[in-house]
């Protein structure tokens, strides 16, 4: 809802849209262009990310991605890290900021865990679906946009970053996030109402303006 049409009093709810895609598909980049988008044309937006987006996610991010600890996980205790780093999310942030009628664009969200931990670390989809449900309370984004890039060019663009070593899950496999990719895709075909998938090797500008028609297509 726009910002001169908001009070406290608002009803209307607001949109969830949630990004995904493997690493260096450019999800960070067009999530920060479309919410400059939204603002230009005074809409609310609360941007966020998986994991992490409230103090404890981001204590768990951590535990993920950098603690020396992080060698010993086990795919188990991954699934219900990044299943706690979103309940805590979702009630904190997305919940509060949907009901005042604002737009959330979240950088991943729980199609992350489908694809990530259950079809890539291959644990049953009946417990990641079930572990899923529970953390998000149910609540499912409005719009998915899968951006889609070849796994070499999500590497090389990633490769230059200038932030120290990679973390533990962008030490994986070539083949691991070939079935990332591959999951993503299968998942997007399974629900075509929920995602959109657009080619994230184009240049950005024209990236941007793919979503931004399709926003204006589904929510007017
Ligand atoms: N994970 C999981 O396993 N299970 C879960 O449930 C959840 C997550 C929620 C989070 O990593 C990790 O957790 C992730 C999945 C796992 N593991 N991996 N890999 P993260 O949050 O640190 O990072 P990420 O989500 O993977 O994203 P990223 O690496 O930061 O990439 P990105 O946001 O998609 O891309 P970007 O930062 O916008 O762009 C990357 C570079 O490419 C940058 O230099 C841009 O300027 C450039 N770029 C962007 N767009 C273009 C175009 N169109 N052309 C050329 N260059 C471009």
């Amino acid at each position: 809802m726009r910002k001169e049409n908001q009070d406290s009093s608002s009803s209307e709810r607001g949109i969830f849209i949630s990004f995904e895609g493997s690493e260096g598909s450019g999800k960070t980049t067009q999530i920060s262009r479309i919410a400059e988008r939204f603002e230009k044309e005074k809409f609310e937006v609360v941007v966020t990310r998986e994991p992490g987006g409230t103090a404890i996610g981001e204590s768990i991010r951590h535990l993920l991605k950098h603690d020396d600890s992080g060698d010993a996980m086990f795919p188990e205790t991954e699934l219900l890290l990044f299943a706690a780093a979103r309940a805590q999310l979702v009630r904190e942030v997305i919940v509060p900021a949907l009901e005042a009628g604002k737009i959330i664009l979240s950088d991943r969200y729980l199609d992350s865990t489908t694809v990530y931990q259950g079809v890539a670390r291959q644990i049953s989809s009946e417990p990641v679906q079930a572990i899923n449900n529970f953390a998000a309370g149910e609540l499912m984004p409005d719009l998915t946009i899968i951006l889609d890039v070849p796994v070499e060019t999500g590497f090389s663009r990633v490769k230059h970053r200038v932030s120290d070593l990679p973390d533990r899950m962008e030490l994986e496999s070539v083949e691991f996030y070939e079935q990332v990719r591959k999951g993503y895709l299968l998942l997007a075909e399974s629900m075509p109402d929920r995602f959109v998938v657009i080619d994230g090797t184009e240049p950005r500008e024209k990236i941007e303006q793919r979503i931004w028609d399709e926003l204006r297509l589904r929510f007017s």
